[in-house]
């Protein structure tokens, strides 16, 4: 009986293990999110100390976009996206432990740099890019 437990017990553990791994290797892959349709996905980003994640998506098309961005720090953060001429598309703050619906349009293909406009926070990383298009 006794054995039985330790044996179920060790097996628990070894379980538990595992899934962090799992857990632990996803988290430190960057993701690319794909999307196929026109913009009625949301996608979930984070948004930390100073990264954002993913950092890298992609869509076939132009069209509008959703991000469900969570700022998961303690600190404020900002998401700002420009398009392909520098000019700005949309920008808003990220207050700390919120999630912030951000809705913008891709209108043409190409690529799309996103940052964060808090003093240095996009020169320490916080920063990537959309691509529309092939
Ligand atoms: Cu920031």
């Amino acid at each position: 009986m006794r054995n039985g437990f330790t044996i179920k017990l060790a097996e628990s553990i070894l379980l538990a293990g595992l899934l962090a791994i799992v857990g632990f290797t996803l988290l430190l892959n960057p993701v690319t999110a794909r999307s196929m349709g026109k913009g009625k996905q949301v996608i979930h980003m984070n948004a930390s100390n100073y990264k954002f994640t993913p950092d890298n998506l992609r869509f076939s098309k132009p069209g509008p976009v959703t991000l469900a961005v969570e700022n998961i720090s303690d600190y404020e953060h900002n998401f700002t996206i420009k398009n392909s001429k520098g000019q700005v598309l949309k920008s808003v703050d990220l207050p700390p432990k919120k999630k912030i619906m951000v809705t913008f349009d891709l209108p043409e293909p190409g690529k799309y740099e996103f940052y964060c406009d808090i003093d240095s926070h996009a020169r320490l990383g916080m920063k990537g890019q959309i691509q529309v298009g092939e």
